[in-house]
Parts: C-alpha cells; sequence; structure tokens
C-alpha cells in the first residue's frame, strides 16, 4: 500500500498544548473546588472542550450542580485563560523533527492533514508558522462525533480525496489512537507505549524525533 497522506492530531504531537490545557483546566477545576492531576488529564486529551468539563464535574461529584448556561460560562473562561497562554507560542515550541517531516513529506508530494478536536487550531499552526506546510485543518464543528468516532480523521481523508486505508494518523491521547483505528487507518502513537498499544496503536514511538516520511512508509507496508 502506497502511503498517501498523513493525518496529525494536533495538541500533543505538533506541540504541547497538551500542557497549557491542563494548566487552564487546573486553575477552573480549582475555582469550582475539583481536584484534579496530571493522570486524570490523560482523560481529557482529545477530548472536545465542553466534554472535557463534564468529564471534570463528574470526577468532582458535581456532574449536575450548575445550568448549561453556567457550564458554558466555565467553558468559554477556561478557553480565555487557554488562548492567554498560547500567546506564549513560538516556532520553536514546534516538536522535534515535526517541521523537518512536513517539509519531507511536501518534497515527496504527501499531504498533511489536520484532524484536532481544537477549535484553536488553525491560530496555534500560525503561531508555529506551520499553516502552509497543511493541506487542509478538519473544522472540528463539521463532524457530528468527537474522537473516539472516527469521523474527524475520515472527514480529512475524505476532504483531500484520499482512502483511509492509505493513511497514517498520528495521535497522543488513547482517544485519538481509538479513532483512527475506527477510521480504518494504520495509527502511530506518541507517547507511553503499554496505554496507546492497549488502545490499538498499531506502532508506538516516545516522542516525535523519530518520525520521517521512510518510518511511516515501513510502517503502512507492514500493517497493511
Ligand atoms: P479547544 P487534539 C484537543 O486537541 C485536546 O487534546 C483537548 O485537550 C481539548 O479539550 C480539545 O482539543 C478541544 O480544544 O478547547 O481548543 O477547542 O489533541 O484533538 O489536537
Ligand atoms: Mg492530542
Amino acid at each position: 500500500m502506497e502511503l498517501k497522506a498523513v493525518i496529525f492530531d494536533l495538541d500533543g504531537v505538533i506541540t504541547d498544548t497538551a500542557e497549557y490545557h491542563f494548566i487552564a483546566w487546573k486553575q477552573l477545576a480549582e475555582e469550582l473546588g475539583i481536584a484534579i492531576d496530571r493522570a486524570f488529564n490523560e482523560q481529557l486529551k482529545g477530548i472536545s472542550r465542553m466534554e472535557s468539563l463534564e468529564r471534570i464535574l463528574i470526577h468532582g461529584g458535581k456532574a449536575d450542580a450548575y445550568t448549561p448556561e453556567e457550564k458554558e460560562d466555565m467553558a468559554r473562561r477556561k478557553n480565555e485563560h487557554y488562548v492567554s497562554l498560547l500567546e506564549r507560542l513560538k516556532p520553536e515550541d514546534t516538536y522535534p523533527g515535526i517541521r523537518e517531516l512536513l517539509l519531507e513529506m511536501q518534497r515527496e508530494g504527501i499531504p498533511a492533514v489536520i484532524a484536532s478536536a481544537s477549535k484553536n487550531a488553525p491560530q496555534i499552526l500560525h503561531a508555529l508558522e506551520l499553516t502552509e506546510l497543511f493541506s487542509y485543518v478538519v473544522p472540528p464543528d463539521s463532524v457530528k462525533r468527537g474522537k473516539p468516532a472516527p469521523d474527524l480523521f475520515l472527514r480529512g481523508a475524505e476532504e483531500i480525496g484520499v482512502p483511509p486505508k492509505a493513511c497514517i494518523g498520528v495521535e497522543d491521547a488513547q482517544a485519538g489512537i481509538e479513532a483512527i483505528k475506527a477510521a480504518g487507518m494504520t495509527a502511530v502513537g506518541i507517547g507511553e507505549e503499554a496505554a496507546l498499544t492497549a488502545s490499538g496503536a498499531d506502532v508506538v514511538l516516545p516522542d516525535t524525533t523519530g518520525l520521517n516520511v521512510a518510518f511511516l512508509r515501513k510502517t503502512l507496508d507492514f500493517k497493511s
């Protein structure tokens, strides 16, 4: 099978915005009297803003304590804090090897797509000066279901006219790996091997330094 596209998650794969999400959620949770730690935060990776808030409220035993309007306001406050943290983002914050990989893909004519749950993805790519290296950024509102459903990844492949089995998806979150596999794509996990393998990752790398076109082609050949 020839590699025809690579569909990337953003937070935790292209750059470390996962940490900024954690800082902003932790502050909001503290204001609500709910303690969250990094282990709990793993469950929020790849999950939409409102769904993340719901999970935090359930975790704190406050699932039914607020009206929909109050929840909207909490999500807005968290996002304002998160967006203020994003002002620090610079091109050097791109994870190691990612820019080189995208440039290599461009030379080889392999399109790169973003399938992120984040409504802030275009702004993040702009801050990292990566916008031009992506063929398409899937708008999260354009699909019905978030990760672990396959919709974001399928929408990305459809937009550029590539069959899912010729795509590799790259993800740091368990929900994201499940989404890639449900889409019928080959999944490369970035991060902790045991958890990502349990979610169905075909291969797991500890970080992004090992990503290059030869590795991705070999992975697709081996798995298809
Ligand atoms: P926003 P990804 C996801 O991005 C994050 O992992 C998740 O923590 C966040 O809640 C979600 O985006 C929504 O982000 O609030 O910016 O719309 O990992 O799918 O790139
Ligand atoms: Mg992610």
